[in-house]
């Protein structure tokens, strides 16, 4: 069980180019999230959506992990077994930088999935509208991301790691989106100090017992020190 749970948010890619999404100059500000980010916006106009997301997956293949994705790899590996990552982004910089114990709550850009038979495999780097899924065949491929109104993945392990979490890190968050806005409630409910690092204050720094504000790729390095030189 790991005693370690940190949350992810796009605040944590910033640094690495990739944008934020609710930033001044972040995504929602340039694409409507009903359409690109939705279902129903899905249904309505396919190659919008593959145009963002081809977009997004050739930002991610051209960015790289920051000193914020290293040092949660380092953390991870100084305290096997304790230390599990929540992302709500949907690159794969944590992997990219080492970390293993991931669990991708809102999808990957890298991976797609087919709404017809749910067959799940490697994006290729462009989708399009057409491309039959390679199970089935059926022109019904999409981004395994997970949409406004669409469960998230890993609900179950997320929960029972709150639960047992002695330490809950928010990272790069604006704490708007749910359910991942209700985690540090949850966690600090179950007895976890909660600690957010941030550039600044969130929707939900009041759930938190501790702020670190600044760039990650500054403070999440030193957090990591910190809970490396401290005694177990
Ligand atoms: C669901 C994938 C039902 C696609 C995304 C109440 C309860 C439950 C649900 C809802 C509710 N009210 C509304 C809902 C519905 C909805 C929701 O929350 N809407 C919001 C807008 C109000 N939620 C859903 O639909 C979710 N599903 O509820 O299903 C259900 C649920 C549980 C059980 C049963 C049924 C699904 C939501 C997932 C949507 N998909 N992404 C894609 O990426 O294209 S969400 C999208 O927003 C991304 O995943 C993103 O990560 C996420 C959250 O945004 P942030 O990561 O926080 O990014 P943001 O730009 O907002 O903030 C960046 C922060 O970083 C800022 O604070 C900034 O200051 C900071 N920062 C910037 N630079 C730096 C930095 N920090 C440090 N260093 C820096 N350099």
């Amino acid at each position: 069980m790991a005693r370690i749970v940190v949350l992810t948010g796009a605040g944590i890619s910033a640094e690495s180019g990739l944008g934020t999404f609710r930033d001044e100059d972040g995504l929602w500000t340039k694409y409507d999230l009903e359409e690109v980010a939705t279902p129903q916006g899905f249904r309505r106009n396919r190659a919008l959506v593959h145009e963002f997301y081809n977009a997004r997956r050739a930002n991610c293949a051209s960015a790289r992990p920051n000193a914020a994705h290293e040092a949660l790899a380092r953390l991870e590996a100084a305290m096997p077994g304790e230390v599990l990552i929540v992302t709500q982004n949907v690159d794969d910089l944590h992997r990219r930088a080492g970390s293993r114990n991931v669990i991708e709550m809102h999808g990957a850009l890298m991976r797609a999935c087919c709404a017809a038979c749910g067959h799940v495999w490697a994006a290729p780097m462009i989708m399009a509208p057409d491309d039959p899924c390679p199970a089935c065949g059926q022109p019904e491929t999409r981004p395994d991301v997970v949409w406004f109104g669409e469960i998230p993945y890993g609900l179950d392990e997320i929960g029972a790691a709150l639960e047992g979490a002695q330490v809950f890190a928010a990272i790069g968050t604006s704490g708007q989106v749910w359910p991942a806005a209700g985690f540090a409630a949850s966690a600090r409910a179950a007895g976890a100090k909660c600690v957010e690092l941030n550039l600044e204050k969130s929707e939900i720094s009041g759930d938190f017992d501790e702020h670190h504000i600044g760039p990650a790729s500054v403070t999440v390095p030193l957090w990591v020190d910190m809970i490396l030189s401290s005694p177990a």
